[in-house]
């Protein structure tokens, strides 16, 4: 019988092996990204929608909170993520396909060609969306540019198999991989493809002319049961709306498990970082193309195979969605070198990683913020906006506030759109909780109290006691703003040039001089006033008349 001592030594020498044999073992990441995806997660409470196949995945992750993308649109966004770059900086200010046609800086480097530089296979699945090729190239590559989108991004059973495909090449090529899938679900397709319903939630469904996606059982709800965010008017047509966008969330959940089934299949379950989030908030009113929090907040599940990892955990550390990519790098222990690290002159705010967060909730910090920057969305949408939120406080810069806020197509075509236009036409009851003029015009700055006001409808800007917050939150953005290089540092007030900004007497200066209360002597809110937004829409349709 060996000596009490003998044993110990014994264990540690294997506990010894087992770490070496741990930290040499291949590392993979699994990037889940749903399009225009939200909360409609049980993992995230909503009682109604189901999604198990996320829930389960949510209980081998740490489930953030507080997570924001850095642009509430597509292109923008996938930019951001495989850069760790807001969209001013990687020069993606819009969506990237059609006449938008938006692209990255040739000069920007990118996760994928990063990863491949250090030996890694790169694969991504579905919905790319980024340009130019040579900026986001992967190994692997099976996306709207070589195939329809909606089979590469929402008949699950080939992106089941696709994954497969993907998978044994890595193990063939004997290669650690970063594969991205890109679902398309829940985005919406009745402005390009109506005859599947508002949200394609019909496509593959097996009904009459449908088609059939083998792998999905698609799940139908009552529009009157549905679990309404505040930020859609609470109307029959909204409703429907709604439940249409759930049954096609339960097509994103079993294509997550169907690729996860995929991944375990290929042995790789278990030396692999599986991430799951989406590129935007939805695709409603105050949603995508928006900073508030229904357009900047997403869902983010972190799945950890290391023994320490959290399970089933929240977090409410404030992250970015830019912290993706230095965390992927983390996990590959790639050290981002100073020539890649895409001109930014970060000294703090910068992105980090999130990888210490999967093993320790870090303390809750008052101080922690996250920054937007959106520019463009279709290319007839400029509406530049650049944004700061903590914990405690959301500062919004509406950089061409005298402009309506521009709609996009997609969401105008849609039967909540519709029925908010219809019902402020004919001024029927609309339980929104905006007007569409308060939607259309919103003021240069807005200061919420998100904590006390989540819904971010008490705009706190010009209140004395909250001078010293503005001038901070506003400061810290401008900070940011140089540090990302972002084109727009001095707008409106001022022009750009050579690092400094001169001003253009425009009659904003003095918004940006004096500071707090000035917002409404520059002559604008007086032509909303004056009944010009009265007779029309946006309030300038009799303009045009
Ligand atoms: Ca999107």
């Amino acid at each position: 019988m060996a000596r009490p001592s003998t044993v110990v030594y014994a264990l540690l020498l294997c506990t010894l092996l087992t770490e070496k044999v741990l930290s040499n073992k291949p590392r993979n990441v699994l990037l889940l990204l749903a399009d225009d995806g939200g909360f409609e997660i049980g993992a995230y409470l909503n009682k109604i929608c189901q999604t198990p196949n996320i829930d389960a995945l949510a209980r081998r992750s740490v489930i953030f909170n507080n997570a924001f993308t850095s642009v509430s649109s597509c292109s923008p966004s996938r930019a951001a993520l495989l850069t760790g770059t807001p969209s001013h900086q990687n020069g993606m200010y819009g969506l990237h396909h059609g006449v938008h046609h938006f692209n990255s800086f040739d000069n920007v480097t990118s996760l994928p060609n990063l990863l491949r530089q250090h030996g890694i296979k790169t694969g991504i699945i579905g919905k790319k969306h980024v340009g130019p090729a040579s900026v986001y190239r992967f190994d692997y590559e099976q996306t709207e540019e070589n195939n329809h989108i909606n089979q590469v991004g929402r008949n699950i059973t080939h992106i089941k198999l696709l994954a497969r495909e993907f998978l044994a090449q890595a193990n063939r090529d004997n290669k650690p991989f970063f594969l991205y899938v890109g679902f398309h679900d829940p985005h919406r397709c009745g402005n390009t493809e109506p005859q599947y319903g508002p949200f394609c939630e019909r496509f593959g469904s097996g009904e009459e002319g449908m088609g059939l996606i083998p792998d999905w059982k698609p799940w139908y709800y009552q529009w009157d049961e549905v679990q309404l965010p505040f930020h859609i008017q609470d109307t029959e047509a909204a409703r429907r709306d709604v439940a249409a966008q759930y049954t096609t969330m339960s097509r994103l959940d079993q294509g997550v498990a169907l690729v996860i089934k995929e991944l375990e299949a290929a042995g790789h379950l278990q030396d692999t970082l599986i991430i799951f989030t989406s590129d935007n908030g939805i695709p409603f009113p105050s949603g995508r193309t928006n900073l508030y929090d229904p357009g900047l907040r997403e869902p983010l599940l972190i799945s950890s195979p290391e023994p320490a990892a959290r399970r089933n955990e929240a977090s409410s550390a404030l992250v970015s969605l830019l912290d993706i990519m230095p965390t992927v790098l983390d996990w590959f222990r790639i050290q981002q070198q100073q020539e890649d690290t895409n001109d930014i002159l970060w000294h703090s705010d910068k992105p980090k990683s999130l990888l210490p967060i999967l093993e320790k909730e870090p303390p809750p910090n008052e101080r922690e913020a996250v920054f937007a920057s959106q520019t463009h969305h279709e290319v007839t949408m400029y509406y530049p906006m650049r944004a700061v939120r903590t914990r405690r406080y959301k500062l919004i810069h509406n950089l061409h506030f005298a402009m309506p806020f521009p709609i996009d197509q997609d969401l105008y075509v849609s039967p909540t759109f519709q029925d908010l236009l219809n019902r402020t036409r004919s001024k029927q009851p609309l339980p929104w909780y905006k007007t569409l003029k308060q939607y259309y015009y919103r003021p240069q700055w807005e200061l919420y109290d998100v904590r006390a006001d989540p819904t971010e409808t008490n705009n706190l800007y010009g209140k004395p006691s909250l001078a010293d917050t503005w001038a901070e939150l506003s400061e810290r953005l401008a900070a940011w703003q140089r540090a990302s290089r972002d084109p727009w540092l001095c707008a409106p007030a001022a022009l750009l040039r050579r690092g400094q900004c001169r001003a253009l007497d425009n009659g904003l200066g003095a918004v940006l001089d004096s500071g707090l209360g000035a917002a409404l002597d520059n002559g604008f809110g007086a032509a909303l006033d004056d009944g010009l937004g009265a007779a029309i829409d946006n309030g300038l349709g009799a303009a045009l008349h």
